[in-house]
């Protein structure tokens, strides 16, 4: 046996002497062992068969009604230094934080089987890609890690060749909202989660090792690890371009990936590649680009708004081999969430469907998936070096002051744009919702050290002779005096990107402005839109006392972080500041 075989063996040990399962069973991430979970989980009422004839081998699961989203006060960065882990994140000193998770994850296995989940963050023969053992009592987890990751037998042999690998301990616990807790061990490679059994919580895959510990290791070593979609695309020449884009979550990066090119665009030869929807790790090249991966084999995606008219790529994907967390059943056992057409019977807690209290579908109802079920996945995606990026967009919810779309002057410009990106909050995390607050690069709830360490880390890529992306800001989400959205979004959002690849190629047009460069209206293909005359007064217009006033706000959230923020980036929104207060206004739509 391999000394790397010999630490995951006694690491396991260890865990099973803790925790006292009666079982312990090594995933391979076979079909056999896929069926005979399944199996397991029909017989427990953990997943519930659906339609086999519309929906073959559909699954749907309902989550305790406690447990349907990430609880951020309850997820913890445990570095050795408090200081490391930053205001951006609850902190507990490492020794405090593995005492309390012995306590308790002691004996809580009982009665229960240990799964051993070896998995793969990445293509499995890719440099890039990064290994992880999950240790849980849930069988959906498991499911679901089989489907999010490279699972099984082909990532055990990849870390008995290689060493270096996280470790996650996930139970269920009790499922009490008061004995639930979330630590991050970076300094350890280590994760230890009880408690919840929902997505980020407890696929241990994915926000805890892809973004909070692999955002740690990517500092240390040179490279980022984003909560980034990356999609391609391709123009009727044959050129593709990949772009990267953080938004927070359920904010459309899902159905940005996935983006059906509007009908004038279908017919001259544009298609639009998926890479990733929610993980991008990023690598210096030797040629002096930015080099993506998604660490992802999977989809874990917003349900409800998810139809034939917003993504039908992903509707495309949904009828076969998915499990389906939290959403409604139809009459025939069919999955139903808001945005379907006919109607649900059964709501999320698997009541008779009563309007009257609430939604048929958890807003934060999900769907998981292979990303090779996805029409538009790129081959691509498989590729060990990963895809060069062209633009980096950052984007959030705002319903008014940002701009439909802005440019960056330089990297400076952009890490200071990313890093005072704000969004209203969603059904992704438990809290209110529809709260606007700073969400730097979309990393709030999932940096794992401070984040003015993390911006002199985006700065310091910087340096000259590197072949740096552009970057970007969007907001579809802006809404006119009624309530509505004023941009259309979904499909049409790729007349943005074309703007976008555009100013790459050096043929787009735009205004110089002292939030960035912007479009004219005129320079964006609208053919087709119908814009209300509010949409194209608002949707690329400045507000120039709101931005003072916004620019102001950046600043205090930035003292805010304390004295680790690097001076270039307050001098950066010093910067823009002054220029605002000398700007003399210029009508951006006829200029
Ligand atoms: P996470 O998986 O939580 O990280 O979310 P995400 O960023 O992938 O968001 P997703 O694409 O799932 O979208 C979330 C919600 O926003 C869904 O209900 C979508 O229908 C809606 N949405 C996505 N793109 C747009 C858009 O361009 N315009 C509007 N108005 N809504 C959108
Ligand atoms: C998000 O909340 O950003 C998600 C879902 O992608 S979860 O896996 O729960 O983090
Ligand atoms: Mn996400």
């Amino acid at each position: 046996m391999s000394s790397q075989l010999a630490a995951l063996n006694q690491w396991v040990d260890d865990v099973a002497r803790l925790t006292q399962p009666a079982a312990i069973h090594w995933c391979d991430g076979s079909d056999a062992e896929n069926a005979a979970l399944v199996a397991i989980m029909q017989a427990s009422g953990d997943l519930i068969g659906l339609n086999p004839q519309t929906h073959p081998n559909c699954h749907l699961h309902r989550s305790h009604p406690g447990d349907v989203a990430r609880v951020e006060h309850l997820t913890f960065v445990c570095t050795s230094e408090r200081d490391d882990a930053g205001p951006n994140n609850p902190w507990m000193a490492p020794a405090e934080a593995h005492a309390k998770m012995d306590a308790l994850f002691a004996g809580c296995m009982r009665g229960r089987t240990m799964y051993v989940v070896p998995y793969c963050m990445g293509p499995i023969g890719s440099k890039l890609a990064r290994c992880g053992v999950e240790i849980t009592d849930s069988p959906y987890v498991v499911a679901n890690m089989r489907i999010m990751t490279r699972m099984g037998a082909a990532a055990l042999a990849r870390i008995e060749r290689e060493g270096s690998f996280v470790t996650g301990l996930h139970s269920i616990g009790e499922l009490d909202p008061e004995r639930r807790v979330i630590m991050h061990f970076p300094e350890e490679l280590t994760i230890k989660s009880y408690g919840s059994g929902y997505g980020g919580n407890a696929l241990l895959g994915k926000k805890c090792h892809a973004l909070r510990i692999a955002s740690h290791q990517a500092r240390s070593e040179g490279w980022l690890a984003e909560h980034m979609l990356i999609l391609g695309i391709e123009n009727p020449k044959g050129e593709t371009h990949y772009i990267a884009a953080a938004f927070p979550s359920a904010c459309g990066k899902t159905n940005l990936a996935m983006l059906i090119p509007p009908e004038g665009y279908a017919r001259d030869g544009w298609k639009v590649w998926t890479i990733g929807d929610d993980i991008c790790w990023m690598h210096p090249g030797e040629d002096g680009r930015l080099w993506a991966i998604n660490p992802e084999a999977g989809f874990f995606g917003v349900a409800p708004g998810t139809s034939a008219k917003t993504n039908p790529n992903a509707l495309a994907m949904l009828d076969r081999d998915a499990i389906f967390t939290n959403v409604g059943v139809t009459a025939d056992d069919q999955p139903w969430w808001e945005g379907l057409p006919g109607a649900p019977v059964k709501d999320w807690q698997g009541r008779d469907y009563d309007p009257a209290k609430g939604p048929a579908a958890h807003p934060n109802s999900r769907f998981t998936v292979s990303a090779k079920q996805c029409p538009s996945y790129s081959a691509r995606a498989e590729d060990p070096q990963g895809v060069p990026i062209s633009a980096i967009v950052f984007g959030g919810r705002r319903a008014s002051l940002v701009p439909l779309v802005f440019e960056a002057r330089d990297w400076t410009h952009g890490v200071l744009v990313g890093a005072s990106m704000a969004s209203e909050t969603t059904a992704a995390a438990t809290g209110a919702v529809g709260v606007v607050r700073r969400d730097p690069m979309a990393m709030k709830p999932f940096c794992g050290y401070h984040f003015a360490d993390y911006f002199a880390h985006w700065l310091s890529f910087g340096g000259s002779g590197a072949k740096l992306p552009k970057i970007f800001h969007v907001n579809w989400f802006r809404k006119g005096a009624d309530g509505a959205f004023l941009w259309p979004g979904f499909g049409d959002n790729l007349r943005v990107l074309e703007w976008m690849i555009g100013r790459i190629s050096g043929e787009a047009h735009a205004v110089d402005t002292p939030i960035g460069r912007l479009p004219r209206l005129s320079d964006l293909n609208t053919e087709g839109l119908a814009l209300s005359a509010e949409a194209r007064e608002s949707l690329l217009a400045l507000d120039l006392p709101a931005w003072h006033d916004e620019l102001e706000s950046v600043a205090v959230y930035l003292d805010e972080l304390g004295p680790r923020v690097p001076p270039e980036l307050r001098r950066e929104c010093e910067r823009v500041a002054a220029s605002l207060a000398a700007y003399e206004a210029v009508d951006p739509v006829d200029a």
